[in-house]
């Protein structure tokens, strides 16, 4: 019943499956990226299902046994235990199965295996991003009002290094279908391989302060030709070694309260 109703909303709005039913996930561009997807579209399938059948039932609960005449008490029930032990353990049930999916599939997400073409070190720091290309040896800075520009290699391993000379923000690049706070002290790591072509949006996740909202950058994922003279013109430029200011966290020690700009 109401899944007929969700589906005659659906033809009638004329959205997509994945617009009505998954909130519009990006299509992935990692090749990491359908654990995501499938992890997100699998919960959201779990959840419609346990809401098709609570939602029936309580509709069919409150038609079959609505009251029929003025003084009619229903029959109270209570202390009923099969009953509680089915409230009980069917919820412990579906958590359980969220905990092992999204468990199973952050090990596979977060293993480091260290086989990467490149390794970048992203710092986040107010209010804008820099990214130190570790195997080339040049960076490339941004500010809140110029957006820096990562580049990376199309289908290339790809390993990322986050640290902060100051305060907690997070790295996300929304069409990669994944997320990582950047946290001042520490460096958190990961590794992806995007395998589409094209410029992605990204930002900083992390209420991080005033101008949290123009922590912005750009990733454009090009061809290895493309990376190299792109790495090269930041080696033109005297973009060479890392910055300065960043290495402080970047080596663990710690955080500079110096701004970066
Ligand atoms: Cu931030």
């Amino acid at each position: 019943m109401a899944g007929g109703l969700g589906l005659v909303a659906l033809i009638a709005s004329g959205c997509t499956a994945n617009e009505a039913f998954f909130f519009d996930l990006p299509d992935p561009a990692t090749a990491e990226g359908p654990i995501v997807q499938n992890l997100w579209n699998g919960s959201w399938i779990a959840a419609w299902a346990v809401g098709i059948v609570t939602w029936g039932l309580m509709l069919w609960a409150a038609i079959a046994y609505r009251r029929r005449k003025k003084d009619e008490v229903p029959e109270q029930t209570k202390y009923n235990m099969p009953l509680e032990v089915l409230y009980t353990i069917v919820p412990l049930v579906m958590i359980l199965g969220l905990f092992v999916f999204t468990a199973r599939d952050q090990t596979e997400l977060l293993t480091v295996e260290n086989d990467q073409s490149q390794t970048i070190n992203v710092v986040g720091f107010r209010w804008s991003w820099a990214f130190n290309y570790l195997d080339e040896e040049v960076y490339d800075v941004g500010t809140p009002s110029v957006p820096p520009t990562l580049w990376v290699p199309v289908d290339e391993k790809v390993k990322f290094e986050l640290t902060s000379p100051d305060v907690i923000h997070s790295f996300w690049v929304i069409d990669w279908l994944f997320k990582m706070d950047v946290i001042p002290g520490k460096v958190n790591q990961f590794e992806i391989t995007p395998n589409k072509l094209g410029t992605f949006v990204g930002r900083c996740a992390e209420l991080c302060g005033t101008d949290h909202a123009r922590m912005l950058f750009n990733v454009k994922v090009v061809s290895r030709e493309e990376f190299e003279a792109h790495m090269q013109d930041l080696r033109d430029r005297g973009q060479t070694g890392m910055l300065e200011s960043e290495r402080v966290s970047y080596e663990g020690e710690r955080p500079s309260e110096r701004t970066v700009l």
